[in-house]
């Protein structure tokens, strides 16, 4: 079987993005392939966390995979910060990763405009690590949003470099993006994609937002002036919905359009939104049930740490080797 390889940040709360555009692929993705998931604890830090809310988003992070639809007796699901081969890949591939090429990744950018007080070498350094992580497990498909191509680009650059000085060392991955729903934008500002870490919070809808609050956010979402559901250029509010509506029932933009053909937004909006309640309501029922039995999730990502640790050493070892350090 092919290996996959995905990780998500417990840096706030899971949104409607974050399942679109990744996490529903790492659940379709379990069957036919040999999948290792992480939480990328070490990569929220980059970003500066309350202790004890970070604790809690660590384990809400946890718990709402779970209720995704991760199955720990199929698939590999750990804790990033409790593999130390991580970190230590990490700082070895830094000195194989030129300042240039991290200079140029976007979302070091726009963290960096944002966290402006807070422009710490993590931030920087961030698609290095990410790399590790990805090229320890020899992965074939990393299912991501489109705002992670960038990263996963640099990722094979690194590998390649890596491998045409020392040999085949690392195997070089695939992005594995979705066709529709890769790239959710804010419900209230459509140029910016949609973000745990929104100060907006109508922007955004979390995973665990109850119904009353998701239909409302719909209800606030922005639109338009045009009063017609069409995708077209200069409509960002719209269009975004109609992605939402598109990845959640599977219907196409001329299906949606036909379908609100001379109704108004206010219907549209409407439907956007139960449909998204109706696809998040057993998440949420799901979720309440796991978190409640910590015992058991720590069972779970235990015997995960335990393994993802055996199979990382593996390339670790070797890339240590290659480079030139002693046993
Ligand atoms: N708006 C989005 N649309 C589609 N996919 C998205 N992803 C994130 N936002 C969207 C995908 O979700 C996965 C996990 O993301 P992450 O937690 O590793 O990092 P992120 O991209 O930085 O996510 P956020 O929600 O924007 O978090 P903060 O606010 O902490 O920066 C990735 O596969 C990502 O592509």
């Amino acid at each position: 079987k092919q290996v996959v390889f995905s990780a998500i940040q417990p840096s706030g709360t899971i949104t409607l993005g974050n399942y679109l555009g990744a996490i529903r692929n790492w659940v379709k993705m379990q069957d036919e392939y040999s999948c290792i998931y992480a939480l990328a604890d070490l990569h929220t830090i980059t970003v500066r966390q309350e202790p004890a809310q970070m604790r809690r988003n660590i384990i809400d992070a946890y718990a709402s995979i779970l209720a995704c639809g991760i199955d720990v007796e199929k698939s590999l699901f750990f804790i990033q910060s409790h593999v130390p081969t991580h970190a230590q890949i990490a700082w070895i591939l830094n000195c194989y990763t030129q300042f240039g090429e991290l200079s140029r990744m976007t979302q070091f950018k726009d963290k960096s405009k944002k966290h402006a007080d807070n422009i710490n070498a993590g931030l920087f350094t961030y698609p290095s690590l990410m790399a590790g992580d990805i090229l320890l497990y020899q992965a074939d498909k990393v299912p991501v949003g489109a705002d992670q191509k960038q990263h996963i680009e640099l990722t094979c650059d690194i590998a390649k470099r890596f491998n045409g000085l020392y040999g085949n060392v690392f195997k070089i991955p695939e992005g594995f993006i979705p066709k529709n729903g890769a790239r959710v934008m804010s419900l209230q500002n459509p140029l910016n994609k949609m973000s745990k870490s929104d100060e907006n919070v109508n922007g955004c809808v979390h995973l665990l937002d109850s119904p009353e609050v998701i239909m409302k956010k719909f209800k606030r979402a922005v639109t338009d002036s045009d009063a017609c559901v069409r995708y077209a250029e200069g409509k960002d509010g719209v269009n975004n919905l109609m992605t939402i509506y598109g990845a959640v029932t599977g219907k196409t933009f001329e299906e949606i359009e036909n379908e609100f053909a001379g109704k108004g937004y206010g219907d549209f909006k409407t439907a956007v939104g139960e449909a998204v309640v109706e696809e998040l309501r057993p998440i949420r029922e799901r979720y309440e049930r796991l978190v409640a039995d910590k015992g058991y999730l720590a069972e779970c990502y235990r015997k995960a740490d335990e393994i993802a640790y055996k199979i990382s050493s593996r390339t670790l070892d070797k890339v240590m080797k290659k480079v030139g350090f002693i046993k």
